[in-house]
């Protein structure tokens, strides 16, 4: 039976922190299913969120999160596509119109009425959590719910972003902000697609975790005399990466990636550092041929596709559980840049 009320972590107030407290449990509208929530993830966006630092307001009050897997509890009556009992996944698009040109050219993250959980609805930091039948993950019940659960974000955001980079099997791309959240899957999804990975992040414990991951070159942004260089000489020919993913909060690495990008390479902005512009000389990305592109979570077939890599084994990012009501403490950590890979909160039954 599905209670009435539930807990839930609430920003209340730009700047935050939230409040742990009992709301109310969702009706699913007659296209949504509710998700009783067993595992979420906290992402950087999440952080944004309750900073409220982007150019974009969220609702408010709210409950963030959009990394959430769990059950499906209750369906709208127009929901064929998915059971009650099944596994699913709450991603950042929860919804989207379907029908614009975007919507049907599987490009939906771009729908101008697309709906982010955690941000313009309330999200997966609660025990039960409204999606989209048409947008929910769905799940094999063999998989684990608490290890998927950066997937849902993180994982689809990385997969996407290298496949958009163009890199091939065999070359050389470059992870900045390697080992946070987005950075940790990013270094996986890079092995198991055949590249070459030097991880940008700083401190030793980053370093560890990299090296585990499978980076070939840690070089540490904090102590680095020459990233540039560094860059450079860990690269075939020292020619510059084929590819930079851009995963860093801070404005700094997103103007300097054209230095040690090579000359045809592609950088990739997925990071989101506010109040902060990509700036590049023009001569350089004009001589050097230099493309530069932002990506934006994924579509649902690359949901797909990423759950896939996951489902088969290929993806194994260290993370830390601990409980809902922690969630501030994830912050607090987040935002000193103390976090090695994932925090996934348990949701309490
Ligand atoms: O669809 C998208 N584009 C998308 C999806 C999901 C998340 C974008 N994001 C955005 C988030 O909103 C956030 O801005 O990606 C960014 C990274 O999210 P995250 O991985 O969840 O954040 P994190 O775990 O805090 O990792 C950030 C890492 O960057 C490092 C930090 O040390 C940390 O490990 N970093 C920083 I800050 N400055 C750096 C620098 N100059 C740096 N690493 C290298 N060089
Ligand atoms: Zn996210």
């Amino acid at each position: 039976t599905i209670p009435e009320k539930q807990w839930a972590q609430v920003v209340e107030k730009q700047g935050g922190p939230p409040g742990y407290k009992q709301i109310p449990v969702p009706t699913p509208g007659p296209d949504e299913v509710l998700v009783k929530i067993k595992y979420t993830g906290v992402c950087h966006t999440d952080l944004h969120a309750m900073k409220g630092d982007w150019p974009l307001p969220t609702k408010m009050p709210f409950v963030g999160g959009h990394e959430g897997a769990g059950i499906v509890v209750a369906k709208g009556e127009l929901v064929t596509n998915i059971e009650i009992g099944d596994h699913a996944g709450i991603k950042w698009l929860n919804g989207s119109c379907l029908v614009c040109e975007f919507c049907q050219t599987t490009d939906e993250p771009l729908c101008a009425a697309a709906q982010l959980s955690g941000y313009t609805v309330d999200g997966t930091f609660q025990q039960y959590a409204i999606g989209k039948a048409a947008h929910v993950a769905k799940l094999d019940k063999e998989i684990p719910l608490d290890a998927v659960a950066p997937i849902l974000c993180a994982g689809i955001t990385v997969y996407k972003g290298l496949k958009e980079s163009g890199a091939r099997p065999g070359h050389t791309v470059a992870i900045v902000g390697a080992g946070g959240g987005l950075g940790s899957l990013a270094q996986q999804y890079a092995r198991a697609m055949g590249l070459h990975v030097i991880a940008i992040d700083g401190g030793e414990e980053k370093r560890v975790m990299c090296e585990k991951l499978g980076a070939e070159t840690y070089i540490d942004f904090s102590t680095s005399k020459d990233l540039v260089a560094d860059v450079k000489a860990a690269t075939p020919q020292g020619l510059g990466a084929h590819a930079v993913i851009l995963l860093a909060v801070s404005e700094k690495p997103f103007e300097q990636a054209i230095e040690y990008v090579r000359p045809r390479g592609t950088i990739v902005a997925i990071g989101i550092p506010a109040h902060a512009f990509l700036k590049a000389p023009v001569f350089e990305t004009v001589i050097k041929m230099i493309d530069i592109k932002g990506s934006y979570v994924g579509n649902r077939q690359d949901g797909v596709e990423a759950i896939d890599f996951f489902a088969r084994g290929l993806i194994n990012a260290p993370f830390k559980t601990v409980p809902l009501k922690d969630l501030p403490k994830v912050f607090e950590l987040m935002e000193e840049n103390k976090i090695a890979g994932r925090y996934v909160l348990e949701i309490p039954e």
